[in-house]
């Protein structure tokens, strides 16, 4: 009997374990990278880098590891972007990162699907107003909340994450493990396969964000997790019975 309840307590902790997993599929932390433009580094790309903008790899900052990725918009007529492509849709799981605005609270970051296309959606922080908003690709306000309800802050990183489930059509943003953003919206196509960074805006110059840590990351289907339990089952019905039937 007790190696039953202890096979059985296998079965729970493995499951759990495994369930809990999630698959991350892409993930940045530009540590290994050359320190300059990161154009053409690790896949990534820039557009509407004119002047004296920037996208560069830096060692000033660094979220993890002594490297990120920093960004400048110094130029009067449009707003410098970064673009990595992470090689899949994910629309149940998560994008996790960190930002950390000098001065002018005014970064974004588009989704689209791997690939390219138009926009997802956006998280974007919205300069003096300080709020942090989900946009849809229609550019209409699926939500915000007022920063200043947080921990935000410039000159620090800030921890965010976007959970996304297109089946639900939900969104759920994190800043600090704080939850500051819960959407219900079945229009957004909630699906992240390929980030465009960004900062400032078409007019404005002299405002410079870090990017840090990127992680992409699925979450296993209901069916992944009925599928494992199953397995397990099986397995523990088996060892009990040949345990039973040698006594
Ligand atoms: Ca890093
Ligand atoms: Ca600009």
């Amino acid at each position: 009997m007790k190696s039953h309840l202890f096979l059985l307590s296998l079965s729970c902790f493995f499951t759990s374990s495994l369930g809990l997993q999630a698959a991350i599929v892409y993930s940045e932390n530009f540590d290994s990278l050359s320190l300059g433009s990161i154009d053409g580094q690790d896949g990534w790309s820039v557009i509407n880098l004119n002047g004296t903008s920037a996208a560069d790899v830096s060692n000033t900052e660094a979220q993890s590891g002594s490297q990120s990725l920093f960004m400048l918009d110094d130029d009067a007529t449009n707003r410098p972007s970064a673009i990595s492509d992470f090689g899949t849709d994910v629309n149940n799981g998560s994008f996790d990162f960190y930002v950390f605005p000098t001065s002018n609270n005014l970064w974004r970051i588009d989704f689209t699907n791997s690939g390219g296309g138009s926009f997802n959606f956006s998280i974007l922080a919205q300069g003096g107003s300080g709020n942090i908003r989900i946009q849809r690709q229609d550019t209409s306000e699926a939500g915000s909340i007022a920063a200043s309800s947080t921990s935000y802050a410039t000159n620090t990183w800030n921890h965010f994450n976007i959970q996304v489930d297109d089946a639900s059509g939900s969104g759920i943003v994190t800043l600090n493990g704080t939850e500051i953003l819960n959407i219900s919206d079945p229009t957004v196509t909630w699906s992240i396969g390929r980030g465009l960074f960004s900062l400032g805006y078409n007019g404005g110059t002299g405002i410079s964000t870090y990017y840090d840590t990127l992680t992409l990351a699925t979450v296993p289907e209901p069916g992944q997790y009925a599928m494992i339990v199953s397995l397990f089952s099986f397995a523990v019905v088996g060892i009990i019975r040949r345990k039973n039937t040698r006594k």
